[in-house]
This record gives structure tokens, sequence and C-alpha cells, in this order.
């Protein structure tokens, strides 16, 4: 017997990309594990990916080309090879092309985090066919967006710092389920003597754990940390220096905080006015003690029509109170932005013979279903789907369904499994696995460049990304050097070797050693230098006012709640968030029997007078619905979700649930205020007992 270890990297959509090692016994994988020496790692992987071997030998995977023989979202196929499969769909974009790209789109997320299975080879390939740009906000532009405009990037606290902070705000995320090697240093950190607070609507496994729990309405966050500014400075627990030597706009910000008193603050959040008080002196008092504070904002608080505001405001806090001196304070929203990704080499949009429309992904319900106009340019003809599971995931799913059922539509799916969205494909193909393929990483919760070495041969007949690409791009007759690439080639090029944090990347280096750190000081803001146009943490933002915004942090309500919609709800008196479930990854390893089975079914928390109110009992069939469908699920009559909410972990295989329906039946294709993301967590339901469930 013949054993090996290979060293890679976890492909999902995580913060924590950890690094892996794979026991590889004559060519099969018998084990995953976390590498021990990765610092972040710490050899330790969430039980997912710890069960990655049991997904990737899944009997299910997909392994031969297919093509439709039953109607649309029936899911009959028929095994094809991969020559008529390249053949069938190059010549059907190639049709297209001939008269307009444009009717072309690619549809693609973060299924692999991967720079190379990512957007390289397939972006090359659209880019010279000329398809429609896809705007990829599904999940984290708005508070990227209101990040950028305070603190200039995606830049923040490094997680290798969080142990020695003494007060950590954990803000609308939770780190259990969806960030482990976070929680592991917050625990640290409490050990040493921190104090967690965490603000969420619900309790979360993570706001359990925590010492205080402030459980506010959904989408309020930015009144919360309005009232915080205020006490902050009405009580002077703000930093002098650091306000004057590297911010933009105090005396503004003053007058704005004004206006918001910790009673108003906490009336708009539904929250005691000690909540608000006590939260800002714990804040203000430790920093002006000189202790480190943090906060790590997640994505949980801009899944609102408010969202890139509320994280712009919350991302103020840190200067104002002068945590930013200390490595082991300031906030992190996501690290992504200190790596220099070398997009232009991998993706080559010089390619592109003309600038293309861009397509919105949160909107693809809705432009699935629009003819060809003046404004939106020629109706979408064909769909390639890869590392994304749209059927599933995109808001308002009744109409995204009723695109994909479109008779014209030509839809190609790239998958390891046959996902809600592969049931709707016209040819499907087999993916590799991570095991299978090479990639390079960046991380959005660390500070690592990482490798993926091939553990595994491909399955059955899968094939790289990359690979599919490359075969399409020749069938199609592209001769740009280019599209010869290797993945080796591709990986090579991932980071821009010119840029001070990655001039000691070496691709060859990389792959033998799994991860290798940034050049970046241990408090990135310490002396200010922030990446904004003013080179100051902006409370007062020009950029914003430019591109029609309030320059100025300030509260944006919800679409829909009680009090910003009060007659939507009359009749839909619930505010509905639906965030991730701890054993599944957005839609990922739902079919994975032992980690569904961890999860159950799918289950609606709801509080304990809602549920009175309604006659619904722990444990009942409930119907979720509003004006846009709705689903049922098993109810769970707990304090854990705050009277007034209701919630439901997501997110569902709708085929796995017993109506063939999941959360995105009722939540809205409205976009945020910035970044035009999705509003998930904005959204307005009634609940009722389930009579009979229709599947
Ligand atoms: N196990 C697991 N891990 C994951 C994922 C997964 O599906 N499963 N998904 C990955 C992806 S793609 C992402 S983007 C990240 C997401 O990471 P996070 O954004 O950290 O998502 P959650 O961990 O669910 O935390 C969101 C929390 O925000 C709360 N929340 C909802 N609305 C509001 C609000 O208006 N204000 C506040 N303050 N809180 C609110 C929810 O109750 C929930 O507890 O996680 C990644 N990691
Ligand atoms: N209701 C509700 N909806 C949500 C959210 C929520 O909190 N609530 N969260 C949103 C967020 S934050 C996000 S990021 C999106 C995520 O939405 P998606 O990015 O669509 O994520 P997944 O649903 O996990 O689907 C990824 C798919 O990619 C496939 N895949 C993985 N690796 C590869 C590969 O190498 N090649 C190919 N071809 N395929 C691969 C997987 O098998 C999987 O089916 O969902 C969003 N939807
Ligand atoms: S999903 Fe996240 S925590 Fe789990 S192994 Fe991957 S990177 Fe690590
Ligand atoms: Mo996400």
């Amino acid at each position: 017997m013949t054993t090996k270890q290979v060293r890679a990297t976890c492909p999902h959509d995580c913060p924590d990309t950890c690094a892996l090692l794979i026991t590889v016994e004559d060519g099969v994988a018998t084990e995953v594990k976390g590498d021990p020496d990765h610092p972040t790692t710490a050899g330790v992987l969430c039980t997912k990916v710890a069960r990655y071997a049991e997904r990737t030998y899944h009997p299910e995977r997909l392994l031969h080309p297919m093509r439709r023989v039953g109607k649309k979202g029936e899911g009959k196929f028929e095994r094809i090879s991969w020559d008529e499969a390249i053949d069938t769909i190059a010549k059907r974009l190639g049709e297209i092309a001939a008269r307009a790209p444009q009717a072309v789109l690619p549809y693609s997320y973060c299924g692999t985090m991967g720079l190379v299975q990512g957007e390289s080879m397939s972006a090359r390939f659209f880019n010279q066919l000329g398809a429609s740009q896809l705007d990829r906000t599904i999940c984290a532009m708005a508070g990227a967006t209101g990040y950028r405009y305070t603190i200039g990037a995606s830049i923040g606290t490094d997680l290798e710092q969080f142990q020695d902070s003494k007060l950590i705000i954990i803000w609308g995320g939770n780190p259990i389920a969806s960030n482990l090697h976070f929680w592991t240093r917050a625990q640290e950190a409490k050990r040493r003597g921190a104090r967690l607070i965490a603000i969420d609507p619900y309790r979360s496994l993570t706001a359990e754990k925590c010492h205080q729990h402030i459980a506010l309405l959904p989408g309020t966050d930015a009144a919360l940390a309005l009232g915080m500014m205020h006490v902050l400075i009405a009580e002077d627990l703000v930093d002098a220096d650091y306000i004057a030597r590297h911010t933009l706009g105090f005396d503004q910000l003053k007058q704005r905080a004004a206006e918001w008193p910790p009673e108003r603050a906490a009336e708009t959040c539904g929250i005691s006015v000690d909540e608000v008080i006590n939260l800002a002196r714990e804040y203000g008092q430790a920093a002006h003690r000189g202790e480190p504070v943090a906060i790590r904002v997640n994505y949980g608080v801009q899944r609102v029509r408010g969202g890139g505001m509320s994280v712009r405001t919350i991302a103020c806090l840190p200067a104002l109170v002068g945590a930013w001196r200390h490595a082991a304070g300031g906030i992190q929203l996501s690290t992504s932005g200190s790596f220099p990704a070398n997009r232009t080499a991998l993706q080559r949009p010089d390619l592109q013979k003309q600038p293309s429309r861009t397509i919105n992904m949160t909107t693809i319900g809705d432009d699935l279903l629009k003819g060809t106009s003046p404004e939106f340019g020629p109706k979408i003809e064909a769909v390639i789907v890869y590392n994304a599971n749209p059927l599933a995931i995109a808001p308002d799913s009744d109409r995204v369904m009723r695109g994909f059922l479109r008779e014209d539509l030509f839809t190609v799916v790239l998958e390891h499994f046959q996902t809600d969205s592969a049931d709707y494909a016209d040819i499907l193909l087999p993916a590799t696995t991570q095991l299978e393929h090479v990639d390079a990483h960046l991380a959005y919760g660390h500070l690592y460049m990482m490798a993926n070495n091939a553990a595994i041969a491909p399955m059955g007949e899968a094939k790289p990304n990359t690979e599919i690409f490359r075969l399409l791009a020749a069938r199609m007759g592209y001769d740009d050097p280019c599209f010869l690439q290797s993945d080796d080639e591709l990986a090579a090029q991932a980071f821009d070797k010119s840029h001070p944090r990655a001039i000691h990347f070496d691709w060859e280096a990389l792959k033998q050693r799994g991860w290798q750190k940034l050049n970046m000081p241990d408090a990135p803001f310490a002396d200010g230098g922030f990446a904004t146009p003013s080179g100051k943490c902006e409370f007062y933002s020009a950029s914003m006012l430019a591109d029609g915004h309030d320059p100025l942090p300030t509260y944006t309500p919800p679409y829909e709640s009680a009090a910003s919609n009060p007659e939507l709800a009359s009749r839909y008196p619930l505010a509905m968030i639906s965030p991730p479930a701890r054993n599944f990854l957005n839609s990922t390893f739902v079919n994975v029997k032992s980690l569904r089975g961890a999860e159950g079914e799918p289950h609606l928390d709801i509080h304990p007078a809602d549920g009175a109110h309604r006659g619904i009992l722990d444990g009942d069939m409930v119907r979720i619905f509003n004006d846009r469908g709705s689903f049922v699920a098993k109810a769970r009559v707990t304090s854990k979700a705050r009277a007034g909410l209701v919630v439901g972990l997501s997110v569902w295989w709708k085929k796995l649930a017993s109506d063939g329906k999941n959360a995105n039946e009722v939540t809205g294709q409205r976009l945020t205020d910035m970044g035009r993301g999705p509003t998930f967590y904005d959204t307005l339901v009634q609940v009722e007992k389930a009579t009979a469930v229709q599947p």
C-alpha cells in the first residue's frame, strides 16, 4: 500500500479558509484533517469539512456529462460523451454570440473560493465571447461598500490578535457556526479575561455563550451604533488625539450623533435604554483605560435595506475611541482586501472587444423574465451556472424558478451533484472537487495565501471548471494562447508579486508549504494610513455624497418592518431571518446524509408568545407566507427568537424539503442601499399551522 499526505485548502465560502492535510492510500482519500502547523487552522476543522471525503465519494456524485430528456426542472437526464456535450454547448453559444453575445450570462459564486476554479479560465472565456458580466453581489457587497467608504478597503483586525482583546463585540455573526477559528480566539480572550457581547436578534449558538446578548430588531444596527456614538461623545469617552490625527469629519459626526440620544436608539432597536448606554460605556471606558477593544462585524448586519450604511456606521466606532492603536483592537469585517489578487492576469478583461452590460445575480429572478428592451438589452438566452445553486439560494425563488423554466432558455450547469439548479439544466457537466484539482486561495478571515494540491484523480469523467472552459474555448475557435494555460500556470499568477504584501509569493514554494502569510503590520491603522481618499477614517465621506448617500452615518429603516411599513406588517407581522445552519455551507452539504441528519429537517424558531397567539405548539408543521410565496417547516417554540421574529436556518435544498420549497420563497429581490446586494433578512411574513403538505 502506498500512503501519502497532500497539502490542500478548504475551498468553501467561509472566512476560515483552513489548511488541510489529506491522507491518500492507494489513490483513495481516506482522511481529511486540519493542518496542526497552520496558525489559524491549528489542526481543527468544522464538522462539515471533516466529512469532505464522504462528500467527494458520495454515491450521487455526477460522473458523466448528461443531456436533459425530461421537462425543465424535472431532473431527468441521459448520459452523453464529453465530445457531444462540448459540441452542443459551443454550437448553441456560438449561434447566440453571433447575434447577441450579451444574451449569454455566466452565473457563478463561491461554491469554491479558489482563484483558479473560480473566475479565471471561465472569465477569460466569457470576456472573449462578449457575454454579459455578472455583478457578484449575493453575499458581501453592501457591507464591503459601506466599509470601504469608511476605512478604504476590506482590511481590519488580524484574526491572530483577537485573543488579546479585552472586549469583543460580535455584531451580526454566529462564529460557532460560520467562523469557527475566530470563535476559538474569542474563547481564548474570554479565558484571559475579556468580555464577549453578541448583538443579534436571535439567540444564536454564539449569542448563548457570550457574557451578554443584545437582541435588537433586524436591520436596526445603525441606530444602535448612533446611540453608542451619542453616549461616547456626551461622556467624553472618545480619543481626541486619534480623532484629530486620523479621522475626517468629527464635528459633523458630533452633530449627527446628538440627534441620537439613547432613548431614540433604544426605541428604534426595540431594546432598553440601559442596553444602549451600558454598551457604549463598556466599549468607551475599556478603550479609555488603554485596553484593546475589538468588533467582529459580520454579514448578518447587511442583508437589509440599510445594510451598507449599518456597516459604515459601525466601522466608525473604533476610530472614535482610538481602538486601532492596538493590534488586538479595531474591527474586522473581511480581510480579503489585504490580498493583492492578480485578477487582471487571471481574468484578462482585455479580451473583451467592447464593454458589456452587467446583470446583478441578486435579481436573476426578474432578469430571466425580461424580454429584449432598450434599457435591458437583449433577453437572456443562455445561462452557464458553476460554483452556485441559484434555484436554492437566490431570493424570490418562485420567480427564479419561472425564469429557469423558460423553454427558450439554454442552461448549462457544472456541478458535483444534481442540485435544485441542476434539475433545470439542458446540459449537466460533472465538475471535480477540491480533492481532485489544483487551486490557489486568498481568505476573508485571515492573512495567509493558500495552496491546494490535487490529492486524487478526478472521479468518473469529472473535469475541473478550468478544463471545461478550456475545451469550450478550443471548440469555439478562441486561439489566444491564454486559453492553453494549465491550472498550475494560472495558480502561479494568483497574486501580484509587485505588491509589497506579496513580494514573497512563489507558487512552487507555496505548493510545498501550503500557506504563507502576507507582509502586513500587526496593527494596520495604529498610525492612520487608511485606504480612503483622505487617508483618514472618514466619518464624513465626500465619496458617499457623490454617490448619492448621506455623507454621515445615519439610520435607514428596513423596507419591511412594523415601524417602516405598518400596512404590510398588519398582514405579515413577523420579521423573518434565514441565517446559515451550522451543518450546511449555504446549500452545500445538504445532501450529505450525516450532516443533513444533524440538522434534521427545515425548522422555524418562533417565540412562545407568537406561537401561542397562533395556536402553534412545538413540533407543529407551520406554513410561512407572504405575497411572494410560502414554505413549510417544523416549528420550534423557543425564546431564542425574540418576540416578533421568526428564524429559519438555511439554506435547504428545496427538493429535500417536504414541500419542495425553502426560505427563499418568501425573500424578495429588493436591493440594499449600497452595493446592489440582497435583502434576505428584510422580510415580513405570517405564520400559521400547516394543514396538509402538498409536495
Ligand atoms: N456553517 C456555515 N458556515 C458558513 C456559512 C454557512 O452557510 N454555514 N456561510 C458562509 C457565508 S457564505 C457567509 S456570508 C458567512 C456568513 O457569516 P455571518 O454573517 O457571520 O452569518 P451567521 O453566522 O449566520 O451570522 C449572522 C447572524 O446575524 C444575525 N442577524 C440577522 N439579521 C441581523 C441584523 O439585522 N442585525 C444583527 N446584528 N444581526 C442579525 C443572525 O441571527 C445570525 O446569528 O458564513 C460563512 N460560513
Ligand atoms: N435565505 C437565504 N439565502 C441565502 C443566504 C441566507 O443567509 N439566507 N445566504 C446567501 C449567501 S451569504 C451566499 S454567499 C449565497 C451562496 O450561494 P452559492 O454560492 O450558490 O452557494 P451554494 O448554495 O453552497 O452553492 C455552491 C455550489 O457550487 C458547487 N461547487 C463547489 N465547488 C465547485 C467546483 O469546483 N466546480 C463546480 N462546478 N461547482 C462547485 C457546490 O456543489 C454547490 O452546489 O447564498 C445566499 N442565499
Ligand atoms: S468550512 Fe470553514 S471552518 Fe470548515 S474547514 Fe472550511 S474553512 Fe475551515
Ligand atoms: Mo456569503
